[in-house]
C-alpha cells in the first residue's frame, strides 16, 4: 500500500514510519522546507533512506492539494502538528494554522479530489482539559484548556464532520501522552531523563521544571502507533481512546529517573520554593521555575483503553515507571557515548 505520514520526522511519525516499512508498504513522508537537517529520528531508526520525502506544509491547501493529486495515496496518517502545549499560548494562530486548518486541507482535498483514501488523525487527550470525570472515555466531554486543546478538538470534529457527511473514511485516536527515546526534550518526560543524564555525569546545574502537580497516564509511543494502524485498518471507520490507565506526578516520574541514574529524590518544600535534592549527598537536582508554569494547566489525564482493547485488540505493553527507566538508560548511554547516537 501507498502510505503517506506527515511530519515523518516527528516522534510518532518516525516510529510509526519504522512499523510500516517492517509491514511492507511504500512510505512517503512530508516535511516542511528546509527541514531536511532534522531527520536524526529517521536515522537513529536506520529506516531514513527507505523513505520518499515530499517538500510540503500541511497548512498550505495548495500543498497538499497537488501532493494528493498527484500521488494518491491510499492511506494518511497525519502527524503533522504544533505539539508543544505551552508554545500553544504564545502561537495560538499557527496553533490553529497547522493542528486545525491541516486537517482540514487533507480532508477537503481528498473530498474534491474523489480520492478513495483512508485517513487518521491524531487526536489528543489534551481536549478533555479541564476534566470533570475519571478515567475519560471516547464518550467523555472536552474542556480544552490550552489553544494547543482547541485546534485538536476542532480538527477532531472536522474529521467526523466529514465521516459522516462525505463518507470520508476518517478515523481518529485520541492518544494520552506518549514517550520514548525519541521524544523532543521540550517534553515534561524527555527533558527530565535527558537533564538527569548530565546530573549523573556531574553537572551542577539542577533542572528547572514547572508544574509538579500535575498528573499524566504515559504510555510508550511504539505502542500508540501500533494502536494508530489498528484504527486506520479497522473497516467502520470511529474514534478511539489510547491510554494505559495510570496515573503518575512528574514527582513521581522524576523519583523513578533520578533512582536509575543513581540519585534518591527528595522533595522538600511548596510551590514555586520547592526542590528537589538527593538524599545521600545533598545535590540540588530540581529547582521550579515559574517560566515553566502555563496560563492554565490540565491537573490529571487518565484514559480507559477498553474500546480499543475490545474492539481491536490492542494492548499496550509498557507502563509510565518502565518508561521512565528505558528514557533514563538511553540518554545516560547517549550522554556517555554521543558519537553513537544521531538524535
Ligand atoms: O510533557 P508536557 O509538555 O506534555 P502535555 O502538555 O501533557 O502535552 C503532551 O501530551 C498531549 C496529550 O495529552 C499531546 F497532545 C501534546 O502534543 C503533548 O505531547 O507537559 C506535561 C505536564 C504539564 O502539566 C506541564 O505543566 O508537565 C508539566 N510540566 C512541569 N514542568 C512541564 C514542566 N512540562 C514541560 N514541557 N516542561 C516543564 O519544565
Amino acid at each position: 500500500m501507498k502510505i503517506l505520514i506527515t511530519g515523518i520526522n516527528g516522534q510518532d511519525g518516525a516510529w510509526l514510519a519504522k512499523e510500516l516499512l517492517e509491514q511492507g508498504h511504500e512510505i512517503l513522508g512530508t516535511i516542511r522546507r528546509g527541514a531536511t537537517n532534522k531527520l536524526g529520528r529517521l536515522e537513529q531508526l536506520g529506516i531514513r533512506d527507505k523513505i520518499k520525502f515530499i517538500p510540503f506544509d500541511v497548512s498550505e491547501f495548495n500543498n497538499v492539494f497537488d501532493t494528493l493529486r498527484k500521488e494518491k495515496p491510499d492511506q494518511i496518517y497525519n502527524m503533522a502538528a504544533q505539539s508543544f502545549v505551552h508554545e500553544s499560548f504564545h502561537n495560538p494562530f499557527i496553533t490553529n494554522k497547522i493542528n486545525y486548518f491541516g486537517v482540514l486541507n487533507i480532508l477537503e482535498s481528498i473530498k474534491i479530489l474523489g480520492l478513495d483514501c483512508r485517513i487518521y488523525q491524531a487526536s489528543s487527550s489534551e481536549m478533555f482539559g479541564d476534566v470533570k470525570v475519571s478515567p475519560q472515555t471516547e464518550d467523555t466531554t472536552f474542556y480544552p484548556m490550552s489553544p494547543y486543546g482547541v485546534s485538536k478538538a476542532a480538527a477532531h470534529y472536522a474529521v467526523i464532520n466529514h465521516r459522516k457527511a462525505y463518507g470520508i473514511h476518517g478515523t481518529t485516536g485520541i492518544l494520552f501522552n506518549h514517550e520514548s527515546e525519541l521524544r523532543g526534550e521540550e517534553f515534561v518526560t524527555r527533558k527530565i531523563t535527558s537533564q538527569m543524564a548530565q546530573l549523573a555525569l556531574g553537572r551542577q546545574e539542577p533542572i528547572s521544571l514547572g508544574n509538579l502537580d500535575a498528573k499524566r497516564d504515559w504510555g510508550y509511543a511504539p505502542d500508540y502507533m501500533k494502536a494508530a494502524i489498528k484504527i486506520l485498518n479497522s473497516d467502520i471507520p470511529d474514534d478511539f481512546v489510547v491510554a494505559t490507565n495510570r496515573l503518575a506526578s512528574i514527582r513521581d516520574f522524576f523519583t523513578v529517573s533520578a533512582k536509575v541514574a543513581g540519585f534518591e529524590a527528595e522533595f522538600q518544600g511548596e510551590g514555586v520554593d520547592e526542590i528537589c535534592i538527593d538524599k545521600n549527598t545533598g545535590k540540588t537536582l530540581c529547582v521550579v521555575n515559574k517560566e515553566y508554569y502555563r496560563p492554565s494547566d490540565v491537573v490529571l489525564l487518565k484514559g480507559d483503553a477498553s474500546k480499543i482493547k475490545n474492539n481491536l485488540g490492542w494492548n499496550n505493553t509498557i507502563e509510565w515507571d518502565t518508561l521512565a527507566v528505558i528514557m533514563t538508560e538511553f540518554d545516560l548511554d547517549r550522554a556517555k557515548n554521543p558519537a553513537n547516537y544521531k538524535f
